[in-house]
């Protein structure tokens, strides 16, 4: 996987590819990492890539000239690449867009900053817009991060175990479940026995009701868009059935 990122600081990105997954990643050429400067492709001399809105209003916009520029430039490099804008007019990502994206070769990050980018770039030399979230950032040079981070982590290979990403959250569509390491007591608190008992099978169904009741509990919404399989049907019927034995033992009781 090739990613090419178009920004104006290229030197934020230094860090980001020195550390960790992505570290090894790149040194295990799993993927491909590197910048363009946007200023490089600027033609005044003090390489200017903004200037004040038409119509008027504060902020200023990033000019089309040195971005169209820039992202020829990465096309030459990245000729198959997807060409993507970090906005919040963007289709929110999540772990699905990242599983999707890192079926791709070559990836091409554009990071706005100012109030945004001219519109005339987005028509003809963007192919897809994504946000990280309904909030405005300074640049797009974060979101750009997280998606890259993200995408990696889809990588085969990249988690060490072959298949560790297959475990993530949301990879089937629900929240992990919950983990623990030594000391097998802390402040007071145990590991539950079922992890130290060695039965996988049984442990893997206590894994798979710790990550249905978080879900439940912290993200119902997602149970409600995942196509729940046969394991899961039972254990919420068991639980909604002792949520009803509860309700109709309180009830009676406070009839009498
Ligand atoms: C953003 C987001 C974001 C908007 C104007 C950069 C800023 C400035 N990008 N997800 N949320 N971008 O706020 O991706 O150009």
């Amino acid at each position: 996987m090739k990613f090419v990122v178009l920004t104006i600081f290229p030197e934020m990105f230094g860090p980001f590819w020195d550390h960790g997954i992505i570290r090894r990643a790149i040194e295990q050429e799993k993927i491909f990492a590197s910048t363009l400067n946007i200023r490089d492709f600027a033609e005044d001399r003090h390489q200017v890539t903004d200037d004040r809105p038409y119509g008027g209003g504060s902020g200023m916009v990033m000019k089309p000239e040195p971005l169209a520029a820039a992202i020829r430039a990465a096309e030459q490099d990245a000729p198959s690449a997807k060409k993507i804008l970090l906005t919040p007019q963007g289709r929110v990502f999540n772990q699905k867009i990242a599983h999707k994206l890192a079926s791709y070769e070559e990836l091409v990050f554009v990071c706005g900053r100012y109030e945004g980018v001219d519109e005339r770039i987005d028509h003809d030399l963007i192919d897809d817009e994504i946000s990280i979230g309904d909030y405005v950032l300074t640049g797009g040079e974060l979101a750009a991060m997280v998606i890259i981070d993200a995408v990696t982590r889809q990588i085969p290979g990249t988690l060490g175990g072959e298949d560790a990403a297959a475990k993530d959250s949301f990879a089937n569509g629900l929240l992990e479940h919950a983990h623990y390491t030594r000391p097998q007591v802390f402040e007071g608190k145990a590991v539950p026995d079922i992890l130290l008992s060695g039965h996988h099978e049984e442990i893997e169904n206590w894994r798979l009701e710790s990550a249905l009741m978080r879900t439940l509990m912290k993200r119902a919404d997602l149970l409600r868009n995942k196509d729940l399989n046969e394991k899961e049907i039972e254990m919420l019927k068991k639980w909604s059935r002792n949520i009803q034995d509860i309700l109709n033992f309180h009830h009676k009781a406070h009839k009498e």
